[in-house]
C-alpha cells in the first residue's frame, strides 16, 4: 500500500535506478555493476536524501509562511538507530528501492545491514527523544531536535570472560551520509575568561577577556514523517576550533596552536556513557553549555529572521528541556535577551519562564545533576552571574512562602552549599514540569520535588511515554503487521488506538494459531541472529524470556539471575522436573565505571557457562548474554520475545519504554507495579499481565520499618540455596561481591533494591507463567490482547499530549 503516500511526484524504479546510478558515478566513479555493497548503500542513501531534501524545503517554506509556533526539543541524547529502512518505509518506497537494487544485483536487506546505528544516546532517554521526532514529523508538528554530533556514540560492548569491556563506536564512516553540514549557520560559543560589567548611563553591557571561543558547526539529520510529507530536522552541533591560530603557528608555537584546536574539538568527541547517574566531569558541563548556547543562538536567529522582534517569542517558540542536561538554556536565553537584545531583567524573565518546559526522567538521587559552584563560575562566568541573580530572586520569593525556614529554602534554591542544582533551576523557571508515567509523576510531586509541588502545584503534570509504533511494530515485525493489516486494515499506522479492533479476534482459534506461527518464525530468525552474532545455538521451541535494558541495580537483572539459579538448583535436585525448555536472553550495557553492574554481567555469563556444562540441565535451560545490545538488535529481538521482564523495584523506574515495545509485539509482561507497567496493567487487564512484588507504598513502609535482607535469607530455603551458590562458585567464579551487597557484608546499605524481599513473589509468578504457557490457546489470547491494548503507548499519543497540554503547538495542515 505504498501508492497512496504523498510523494511530490510518484517515484518509480526507473527514477530510482537513474538516481542511484548517478550517485555511484559522481561520488564513487563506478557503474552499478562494479559498485561495492558499501558504495551501493551510500548511493541509495544519497538518493533518499535527495527525496527528503525536496520535501524538507517545501515543508520549511510552508512553516515560514504559516507564522505559527515552533517547538525545540533540547536533549543531550538522541538514540536514532538506523535511518535507511525507516525513511524508505515512511516515504513508501521500500519496494521501489528493493527492485532497483535487485536489478543492480544487490539485496536491500543486505544493504540495511551496512548502516551503523547512530548510537548518540545511552538508553531510554535518548530513544524516547528519537521516537518523538518520528511522531512529530508524522503528525506534521513543527518541531526541531537539538543535540551534539558526537564523533563516538555509545561504546560497543565486548564481553571477555564475562567481563564487559568497551570499544569506541566511530559511527561516522557509514552514518555521515545522513548528515548535511550547514557551515553557513555556524555560531560561536564562549567559555572561561573574565567578564567586565560596563555601565553607560543607564545601559549595562558586558565585555569578556581571555575567553576561549569554540565554533559550533551544525549538521542536520532529516526526519521523515510517515505518509505526512513533513520532514523534521535534528540539528547536531560539532565543535571546531574557530580558526587555527596562525599567529601562534607563525611564532613557532606549533604545539600550542594544535593544542588549542584539539581542546575545542574534544567537546563533541564522545557521548558520556552513563545512564541514570552523573559523572560530574567538567567536559560534560562544557558539552552541555555548548549544546544550549549554540541552540539558543540558532533559535533566536531564526526567530529574528522571521519576525524581527523577540517580544512575541513566547507565542512563537516552545523550548523543551529534556532532563536537566540542557537546563543551561535558561540562563543562556536570559543572557541573549539581556546582553544582546537590551531587555530589562523582568521582561526577559517573563519571556523565559513562559517559553520553557522541563521533563524529569529519573528518581535516582545519583542522577540529580549538581555542579560545583566554583567550576561553574570559572567555566561560565556570565552564566553564573545570571544563575546567581535568578537564585537571589527565587530565594526572596520563597521567603514569602516559608519565612524563616532556611532549610526548606536551601533545599529549593538553585545555588546552595557550594553547588548548583539543575533540577531546581528548571522547576523554578519552567512553566511546566512533567514526569513520564502516572506513578512517576506522583512520586515527583509527593517525594522528589515535594516542596516545589506544594509551592507551585499548577506547574506539575504527567505525560506517559510512548514509542514509535511504526518502527517497533510495522517495520520490525512485518509478518505481524501483515496479519494486522488483514484483520483490521492499516489505519492503526496513523491511529494506534485502532489496534483495539484486534480484540474482536481474541477467541478466534485460526487467528491465534497464525499469531503463534508468526512468533515462532520470529524466534527462529532471532535464533539465527544469535548464532551468527554470538556463535551460540538456541532452541526456537524453548520459551524466549527477555530482559533488555541498561544494567542497573534498580532494574534488578540480579533478581532474574537469582531465579535462574533457583531453577538450576531445582533441576539439580530433581533432573526429571517437568518444566518446558526456557531461554533467558539478556542484553544490557553497564556504565564503564559501574563496578557492581559489571559484576552482575559476569554473574549472568557464569550461570550461562555453568548451565551449558551440565548435560541434563542444559536440555531445559539456556542463558545468553547478548553482546552490544543496541537499537538494531532490539528491532530483531522484540518480535521474538514471549516473556518481557520489567522487574524494577516499585517506585524506581520512571516509565520504561522497552516494556511497551515488547507488549506491542505480543510478549507477556512479568512486572512489578512500577513506571508505565502500572498503565499497561490497566490497559490490558489483570488477567493478561503477570504482576508480582511489593507495591511502591509497601516499599516505603518496609524502608521505614527497617529493611533486613538477612531475614529473607534465613526464612526462605530456596533463596538461601541460590545465594549460597553465589559464594560456592558458579562457572568457576565466586560471586562474593554480589552476595555481600545483598546480605550486607560490605559497606553501604544491603540489598538497596529489595531483591530478596521480592524473590519469593517473583518465583511464584514465573510458575504461573509456565502454567499459562502450557495452554497455548490461553497464552496466544493473552498475547493478542496485549497487542490490541498497546495503542495508547504510541509516541503519537505522547507527542500530541506535549503539543496540546505543554507547548500549545498546533499541527500544520
Ligand atoms: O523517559 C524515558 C526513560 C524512562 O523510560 C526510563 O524509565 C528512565 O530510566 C530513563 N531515564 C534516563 C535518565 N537519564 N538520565 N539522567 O535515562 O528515561
Amino acid at each position: 500500500k505504498e501508492a497512496d503516500i504523498p510523494m511530490r511526484a510518484a517515484y518509480n524504479k526507473v527514477q530510482a535506478k537513474t538516481n542511484v546510478q548517478t550517485k555511484l558515478e559522481c561520488h564513487f566513479g563506478v557503474t552499478p555493476s562494479r559498485a561495492t555493497p558499501e558504495q551501493m548503500y551510500n548511493a541509495v542513501a544519497m538518493a533518499v536524501q535527495d527525496i527528503l531534501s525536496v520535501q524538507r524545503r517545501e515543508w520549511t517554506e510552508k512553516q515560514n509562511r504559516s507564522k505559527g509556533k515552533t517547538a525545540y526539543y533540547l536533549c543531550m541524547e538522541f538514540l536514532m538507530g538506523r535511518s535507511l529502512k525507516n525513511h524508505l518505509f515512511n516515504l513508501g518506497v521500500t519496494e521501489v528501492f528493493a527492485d532497483c537494487v535487485k536489478d543492480f544485483g544487490f539485496d536491500l536487506d543486505d544493504l540495511f545491514e551496512l548502516e551503523p546505528d547512530a548510537g548518540l544516546g545511552n538508553g531510554g532517554l535518548g530513544r524516547l527523544a528519537a521516537c518523538f521526532l518520528d511522531a512529530a514529523a508524522g503528525l506534521r508538528y513543527p518541531l526541531y531536535g537539538y543535540s551534539i554530533r558526537y564523533d563516538y556514540g555509545i561504546f560497543r560492548q565486548k564481553v571477555v570472560d564475562g567481563w564487559q569491556t568497551e570499544l569506541p563506536d566511530f559511527w561516522l564512516p557509514g552514518g555521515e551520509v545522513w548528515l548535511t553540514p550547514r557551515p553557513d549557520e555556524a555560531v560561536t560559543v564562549g567559555f572561561d575568561g573574565e567578564i567586565k560589567d560596563e555601565w553607560n548611563g543607564n545601559r549595562h553591557s558586558v565585555s569578556y577577556s581571555g575567553q576561549h571561543v569554540v565554533t559550533a558547526l551544525p549538521y542536520d539529520m532529516m526526519i521523515s514523517g510517515y505518509k505526512s510529507g513533513a520532514v523534521g530536522v535534528l540539528r547536531l552541533w560539532s565543535a571546531r576550533s574557530p580558526s587555527f591560530d596562525i599567529g601562534l603557528f607563525n611564532q613557532g608555537d606549533y604545539m600550542h596552536a594544535i593544542e588549542e584546536s584539539a581542546m575545542a574539538e574534544v567537546i563533541s568527541k564522545v557521548l558520556y556513557p552513563s545512564d541514570n547517574h552523573i559523572e560530574g566531569k567538567s567536559l560534560r558541563l562544557r558539552q552541555q553549555y555548548f549544546l544550549v548556547s549554540a541552540s539558543m543562538q540558532d533559535i533566536i536567529r531564526k526567530h529574528m529572521e522571521r519576525y524581527g522582534t523577540l517580544n512575541n517569542l513566547t507565542d512563537k517558540v516552545a523550548i523543551h528541556i529534556n532532563e536537566t542536561h540542557p537546563a543551561l538554556c535558561i540562563p543562556e536565553l536570559m543572557r541573549i535577551l539581556l546582553d544582546e537584545h537590551g531587555y530589562e531583567w523582568d521582561a526577559a524573565w517573563s519571556i523565559v519562564t513562559k517559553t520553557t518546559a522541563y521533563t524529569n526522567h529519573t528518581v535516582m538521587h545519583e542522577a540529580l545533576e549538581v555542579w560545583p559552584e566554583d567550576l561553574f563560575q570559572r567555566m561560565l562566568p556570565r552564566i553564573y552571574q545570571i544563575a546567581h541573580e535568578i537564585n537571589e530572586r527565587l530565594c526572596k520569593h520563597l521567603w514569602i512562602y516559608y519565612p524563616g525556614d532556611w532549610a526548606k529554602i536551601a533545599s529549593m534554591a538553585i545555588i546552595s552549599y557550594g553547588q548548583i542544582h539543575m533540577a531546581n533551576l528548571c522547576i523554578a523557571c519552567c512553566h511546566t514540569v512533567n514526569g513520564v508515567s502516572t506513578i512517576h509523576s506522583n512520586i515527583i510531586k509527593t517525594s522528589l520535588f515535594a516542596d516545589y509541588a506544594r509551592t507551585f502545584p499548577e506547574k506539575f503534570t504527567n505525560v506517559t511515554n510512548g514509542i514509535a509504533h511504526r518502527r517497533w511494530l510495522a517495520e520490525s515485525n512485518p509478518q505481524l503487521a501483515g496479519l494486522i493489516r488483514e484483520l483490521i486494515g492499516n489505519a492503526y499506522l496513523t491511529d494506534a488506538g485502532q489496534l483495539s479492533k484486534l480484540r474482536a479476534y481474541a477467541d478466534d482459534p485460526a487467528v491465534l494459531e497464525r499469531l503463534a506461527k508468526i512468533k515462532r518464525a520470529n524466534k527462529a530468525r532471532m535464533a539465527d541472529y544469535i548464532k551468527k552474532a554470538e556463535g551460540i545455538t538456541v532452541d526456537p521451541d524453548s520459551i524466549f524470556d527477555v530482559q533488555v535494558k541498561r544494567l542497573h541495580e534498580y532494574k534488578r537483572q540480579l533478581l532474574n539471575a537469582l531465579h535462574i539459579l533457583h531453577l538450576y538448583n531445582r533441576l539439580k535436585s530433581d533432573p526429571q522436573l517437568d518444566i518446558p525448555p526456557q531461554t533467558f536472553l539478556f542484553g544490557a550495557k553497564a556504565a564503564p565505571g559501574y563496578l557492581m553492574a559489571k559484576y552482575i554481567i559476569r554473574l549472568i555469563c557464569s550461570i550461562a557457562k555453568e548451565v551449558d556444562s551440565d548435560p541434563v540441565i542444559s536440555q531445559k535451560l539456556k542463558i545468553v548474554f547478548l553482546e552490544d545490545y543496541r537499537v538494531t538488535m532490539a528491532e530483531a529481538l522484540m518480535p521474538a520475545a514471549e516473556i518481557s521482564e520489567q522487574i524494577s523495584l516499585a517506585g524506581t523506574e520512571a516509565s520504561g519504554t522497552g516494556n511497551m515495545k515488547l507488549m506491542i509485539n505480543g510478549a507477556i509482561t512479568i512486572g512489578t507495579l512500577d513506571g508505565a507497567n502500572v498503565e499497561m496493567h490497566e490497559a490490558v487487564g489483570d488477567e493478561n499481565i503477570l504482576i508480582f512484588g511489593l507495591h511502591a507504598d509497601e516499599v516505603d513502609q518496609l524502608h521505614a520499618r527497617g529493611y533486613s535482607p538477612t531475614a529473607y535469607y534465613h526464612n526462605n530455603a530456596d533463596l538461601r540455596a541460590a545465594l549460597d551458590r553465589l559464594n560456592g562458585g558458579i562457572g568457576g567464579i565466586r560471586h562474593t561481591e554480589i552476595s555481600n551487597s545483598l546480605i550486607g557484608r560490605g559497606s553501604g546499605q544491603a540489598d538497596p533494591y529489595m531483591v530478596l524481599a521480592d524473590f519469593a513473589s517473583y518465583c511464584g509468578i514465573h510458575e504461573e507463567a509456565l502454567k499459562r504457557y502450557a495452554d497455548p490457546a490461553q497464552w496466544n489470547r493473552m498475547s493478542l490482547l496485549n497487542i490490541a491494548s498497546a495503542g495508547i503507548f504510541s509516541a503519537d499519543r505522547a507527542l500530541t499530549e506535549y503539543a496540546q497540554r505543554i507547548w500549545n503547538l498546533e499541527a500544520m495542515d
